[in-house]
């Protein structure tokens, strides 16, 4: 097949997701053109069968607001025609389905393109529910010959949000490869990160509103009352100078380490004892997947779809949003019983790699890929 992937391609999960699943594609065969305003974070080498189209942005002084979705539609048109491509797969509906229901209009009838729409969290849950964007979102997902959701927790926002019938949204999972994640394969350079004998707790994140940073730090200044521990924040955001803000009123800033954007989590992860994600709303959570492949237990808010990746009391904690008290006292629970943490770890790697590993999650995307070419109807 000849596919077309578009998605952010800034730090985030959506875009590592996309990006590793044309990989992925790319490695079982596939063409994959990968069309955006830049590089996707996660497709730093050079991989045969990956090419990379940037979106090429017109200036002219009367746009006060450059025309990206536009631009991107041109673009996708462009690379169908010249590449000849089965399908494009746009992650988060906003503006990609709809550019790429411009770009299937402009090539007219006859052209078999066909479009997949992955949603992805907050397309549906808070930026798609926005006045503006409503009608917008609606009209993109209705256009898509085939839509699918990250988890049922999101397949269902959607159904009861845009009036999608269930039968037309695919769940698909997110998916690792616990190869890349395996913590014994890693170096850890735990001395370079943490004092001896700290446990080392890691949040990784784009640090806005919806992360709840200030809930981490909190989070972790009830550990840090109870056992020698480090918080590694990992990421970028709005929120960042809140998260150090917290951390000095609750005296522990000194325990608290900024460690911004990074390109390789794994081995950061590799070195970690405990995961925090606290997050208001999660539709998925894929820095927790991330975490539970490389052994590490997550504790997190029982929301959105959290509860299908983290199994409660196995391969971490779930709590209601904002109990901080509660999710410092089972982090610290944990972190100090030896055989309990071990548990928890191995019990991680393996749901990680079971439910969610990247051979049978792709082969369900190729699956759904060839019912949609084939005009089946693909519902679950
Ligand atoms: O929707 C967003 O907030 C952005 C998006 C991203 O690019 O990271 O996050 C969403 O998609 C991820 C990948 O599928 C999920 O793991 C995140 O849970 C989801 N974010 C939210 O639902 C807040």
């Amino acid at each position: 097949m000849k596919i077309g992937i578009t998605c952010y391609p800034t730090y985030g999960g959506s875009g590592a997701v996309a990006t590793e699943l044309g990989i992925e594609l790319a490695r079982r065969g596939h063409e994959v053109h990968f069309i955006s305003y830049a590089q996707p974070f996660r497709l730093q080498h050079f991989v045969e069968r990956v090419y990379f189209h940037e979106v090429e942005m017109g200036r002219y002084p009367l746009f006060e607001h450059p025309h990206y979705s536009l631009a991107l539609a041109v673009a996708m048109h462009e690379v169908t025609l010249r590449e000849g491509l089965d399908l494009l797969h746009v992650h988060y509906a906003i503006p990609h389905a709809t550019s790429a229901w411009i770009a299937k209009e402009m090539l007219g009838p006859r052209n078999g393109l066909r479009i997949i729409t992955t949603l992805h969290g907050t397309d549906i849950t808070l930026v798609g529910q926005e006045k503006s964007f409503w009608e917008i979102t609606r009209f993109s997902i209705a256009k898509s010959d085939g839509i699918t959701a990250v988890s049922e927790f999101l397949r269902r926002e959607t159904v009861d949000h845009f009036g999608v019938p269930e039968s037309a949204i695919e769940v698909i999972p997110n998916f690792v490869d616990p190869a890349l994640y395996r913590r014994d394969k890693l170096p850890c350079r735990k001395q370079a990160l943490s004092r001896p004998g700290d446990k080392l707790v890691l949040h990784v994140s784009n640090f806005r509103p919806v992360k709840r940073i200030r809930d981490v730090v909190r989070i972790f200044a009830g550990i840090a009352q109870q056992l020698p521990a480090r918080l590694l924040l990992v990421g970028d955001g709005p929120d960042r100078t809140e998260a150090i803000a917290e951390a000095e009123a609750l005296g522990v800033s000194k325990r608290v380490s900024l460690l911004g954007k990074q390109d390789n989590v794994a081995e950061i992860l590799a070195c970690a004892d405990l995961f925090l994600l606290p997050s208001q709303s999660e539709s998925f959570g894929l820095s927790a997947l991330e975490a539970m492949a490389a052994g590490v237990p997550v504790i997190a808010t029982a929301v959105g779809g959290l509860p299908e990746v983290v199994e409660h009391g196995v391969t971490g904690y779930l709590a209601p949003v904002g109990a901080v008290d509660e999710m410092a006292e089972a982090g610290a629970g944990l972190l100090r019983d030896f055989e309990r943490w071990t548990a928890a770890s191995r019990a991680a790697e393996a749901l990680a790699s079971e439910r969610f590993g990247v051979e049978a999650i792709v082969n369900h995307y190729e699956r759904y890929y060839r019912s949609v070419l084939a005009g089946e109807p693909v519902a679950a």
